[in-house]
């Protein structure tokens, strides 16, 4: 199937009847895509690709054509909804709604303080929305217990950013990936998640050649299909190949000794790690043949420019933060970062998740500041006008230990803004069973597998309905205008937000509102004023600028108005003691290392080499459970199918789970095309058709993770398991076991 045959760039069919287009950025994927909405008699009528747009050049996803559709749907919720004594959801005033919820959040934090309420977000909103939920959280309602989807999603790349370079924020952009003689896609199926990206590589590939293509991927995906090299590792070795591949580097000489000398530091902690990986270890642990091995190490250890992307083939992984450090190391090595054509670009998958990290609504503090130094938490206390000891400081706890919170009666008042966790969520016996005990709210403009269990829930304007900007996977910062007023009924998440705080009379220490703004744009230039001086600086920034030029990478400043195409084009990182974001974690353990030790070191500036021991999957395929478990995306469905099971193009290609088994497999177990089987798990059981191929090896099954949100649905997620990882607290939703019944 080639992609680029269903890249629309436009979906109204007469142009003629529009009455204006409106300026504004594809909600669907984390590439960031401009696009113009077309509007007739405050209606939506189509969306169309922005033409000299940097990003995409008028190009659109097959989704995104169809992204105003669910907007219209005749099942869209208009009124707020209160769960009656009867146990139903009811329609109830706004008054009615908001005055419960600050009710019982007042009562939640008067009995138990800031440790009994968490708010848990998304990637999928605007800065303005994760801004006022930081503030409102921390300096508000003093919890720390922000959390977002992201968790799931990108939260190594955060870990993984700050334990080498010293803060957030990817290193390479993708006007990179134009410049790369080499792109190593690393559990990343580009072609499925990023297809518009995925059409720029492959333009220029069919034009020039250039770049080699290397994937690493268990499946044969489209994105395989296309690789000059595809390595087809055995799930959960990732970081077997990648020890490999440095030792490789390090043996042959293949690294850039000047570089190395000048701006790095702790090479050789990670050598005394990585020397006894030979090709032959690694070939036994990831399957691979040693040949296959050796070349990807040649490759990578002679290409000029270099841009490895990473994503939930490595985040979801076992060893997630150990891989993508072992993916920064590789580009210290040899040199490769911070000049055109080079550079890690660990992606983020939703359109705004790294937005979220950024300005601090998920557990991260605003302007990638350091919760473990005082002087950054000043510097938050001096902008917001609080006190410091009124700021909330607290460990960042993952939505996983956030459920065992909620199981042991902690978390009292939950609010669930812009995601759908009883669908998205590993092991969902447990997600359900923990998200009945507390007073849920759900904001959400539909009717969803999570508002089952809310006791609110507030029905939010969607994309194209309101003002805000978004953060893509490679810094751009983009601005939405609102296209259509919202129907009637309908607030926007950031009107819900301010309107709280407003109501739970949250003041600053002079007693003026906390909240002092009204509008998004009010907010953004609040935010802007807390980034300055930080990585993420967005001081030269406007709502205009953003919207002429386009979006503008962070940093952007007065003295750098155009924003950043690469960071670290000087070699100096962001790792001293005072500006670094984070003091870093014990990486075995996620202990949180001190001041001190972090001093020991005394990186200044220098990039720091991480030891990257291998530790593999923890629940392996065995006697009980004999298959590997994969599951991930389609390029055809969003996420929980919310948006594009309401557009009957995307439902019509995909309607259905399915489960994906090599065809030796199928056979041995008399499975037929098309016919059910039964998944069994340690955790849960489903039943789905089977699609019988060459895209998995054998011992290896793959189902798709959008299933579960409609009436009578399988969802992958009863089966997944709800481990996570060390440092990111990322779960491991890549890898569990499972067997096949024919049923
Ligand atoms: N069409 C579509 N596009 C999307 C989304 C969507 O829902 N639909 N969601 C967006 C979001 S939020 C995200 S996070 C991204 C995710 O984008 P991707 O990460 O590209 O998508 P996934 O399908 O989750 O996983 C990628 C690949 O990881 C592979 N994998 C599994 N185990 C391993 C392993 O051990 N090693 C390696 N190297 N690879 C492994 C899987 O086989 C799979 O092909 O997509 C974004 N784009
Ligand atoms: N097994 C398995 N599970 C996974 C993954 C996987 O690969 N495998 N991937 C994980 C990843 S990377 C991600 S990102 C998550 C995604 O998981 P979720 O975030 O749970 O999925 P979505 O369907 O995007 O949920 C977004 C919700 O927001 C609602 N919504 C839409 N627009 C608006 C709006 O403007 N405002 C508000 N308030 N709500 C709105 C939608 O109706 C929908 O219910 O899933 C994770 N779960
Ligand atoms: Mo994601």
């Amino acid at each position: 199937m080639d992609h680029r045959n269903v890249l629309h760039e436009q979906s109204v069919a007469d142009n003629e009847a529009v009455d204006r287009w409106v300026h504004s950025t594809c909600n669907l994927c984390s590439v960031g895509c401009g696009t113009e909405i077309a509007v007739k008699d405050n209606q939506i009528i189509g969306i169309g690709g922005i033409d000299d747009h940097p990003i995409n050049k008028g190009r659109l996803d097959p989704k995104a054509k169809y992204q105003w559709i669910p907007n219209n749907s005749k099942d869209r919720l208009y009124t707020p909804l209160i769960r009656n004594e009867q146990g139903d959801l009811e329609p109830a005033s706004w008054d009615e709604a908001m005055d419960l919820i600050v009710r019982k959040s007042k009562e939640v934090l008067k009995e138990k303080g800031g440790d009994g309420v968490a708010i848990y977000s998304t990637g999928q909103g605007f800065l303005e929305d994760y801004y006022t939920i930081g503030k409102i959280g921390r300096a508000g309602m003093k919890t720390h217990l922000l959390d977002a989807n992201t968790r799931l999603c990108t939260a190594t790349t955060e870990w993984c950013l700050i334990e080498s370079f010293g803060s957030d924020g990817v290193p390479a952009s993708f006007d990179d990936m134009d410049e790369a003689d080499t792109i190593m896609l690393f559990g990343h199926n580009i072609a499925e998640t990023g297809s518009v990206l995925w059409d720029r590589i492959l333009s220029r590939k069919k034009a020039t050649g250039k770049p080699y293509l290397i994937v690493v991927d268990p499946r044969k995906t489209p994105t395989a299909r296309e690789a000059d090299l595809h390595l087809d590792l055995k799930p959960g070795t990732n970081l077997a190949l990648l020890n490999a591949i440095q030792n490789e580097l390090v043996k042959n000489d293949w690294v850039d000794h000047d570089f190395i000398n000048n701006h790095t530091l702790k090479l050789n902690d990670l050598k005394e790690e990585i020397n006894k990986w030979t090709i032959g270890k690694a070939s036994k642990i990831t399957g691979l043949p040693e040949e296959k091995i050796a070349l990807a190490a040649e490759k990578l250890g002679k290409t000029d420019t270099l841009v490895s992307t990473t994503l939930q083939g490595a985040y979801q992984s076992s060893d997630a933060t150990a891989t993508c450090l072992a993916i920064n190391n590789i580009h210290l090595m040899r040199g490769l970062i911070g000049k055109p054509g080079c550079g890690p670009l660990h992606m983020a998958g939703q359109p705004s998740s790294s937005g979220n990290r950024t300005v601090g609504g998920v557990g991260t503090y605003p302007g990638n500041r350091n919760p473990n130094n005082p002087k950054h938490i000043q510097e938050i206390a001096e902008h917001w006008n609080v006190r410091e000891e009124d700021l909330e400081i607290g460990p960042n706890k993952g939505i996983i230990k956030q459920l065992e919170m909620m199981e042991k009666g902690q978390i009292e008042f939950f609010w669930n803004i812009h995601t759908n966790p009883l669908v998205s969520l590993p092991n969902q016996e447990r997600v359900r069973k923990a998200m009945e005990k507390p007073f849920v709210v759900v904001q959400d403009p539909f009717l969803t597998a999570t508002t089952e269990i809310a006791d609110v829930v507030l029905p939010p304007a969607m994309w194209g309905e309101k003002e805000g900007t978004m953060e893509n996977a490679d810094r751009t910062i983009n601005v939405l205008r609102k296209a259509v007023e919202p129907p009637n009924g309908v607030k926007t998440d950031f009107e819900i937000l301010v309107d709280y705080a407003r109501r739970m009379e949250f003041k600053d220490k002079d007693g003026n509102p906390l909240i002092g703004y009204s509008t998004p744009e009010e907010a953004f230039e609040e935010w802007k004023k807390v980034s300055a001086g930080r990585p993420c600086d967005m001081t030269g920034m406007t709502y205009e600028r953003l919207e002429k030029e386009n979006g503008l990478r962070w940093p952007c400043t007065a003295d750098n108005p155009e924003g950043k195409t690469r960071l670290y084009e000087d070699h100096h990182f962001h790792t001293a003691v005072d500006y670094c974001q984070n003091y870093g974690k014990n990486p075995y353990t996620g202990r949180p290392l001190s001041r001190e030790e972090y001093e020991a070191t005394n990186p200044d500036g220098r990039a720091l080499f991480n030891v990257t021991r291998f530790g593999g999957p923890t629940e392996k395929p065995r006697e009980e459970f004999p298959f590997w478990l994969n599951t991930g995306r389609l390029i055809w469905h969003w996420h929980t199918r919310t948006k594009t099971g309401r557009m009957p193009e995307m439902e019509e290609k995909a309607p259905k789970a399915f489960v994906e088994i090599n065809t030796e497999d199928a056979e041995k177990l008399s499975i037929k095309e098309g016919e059910k089987v039964r998944i069994v798990s340690p955790r849960g059981v489903v039943e789905v058709p089977a699609k019988i191929g060459d895209t998995m090896n054998k011992g290896e099954v793959f189902v798709p993770f959008h299933y579960g949100n409609f009436e009578g649905e399988e969802n992958s997620n009863d089966m997944t398991m709800d481990e996570v990882d060390p440092l990111s607290h990322q779960p491991v939703l890549k890898h569990s076991s499972c067997r096949l019944e024919k049923i």
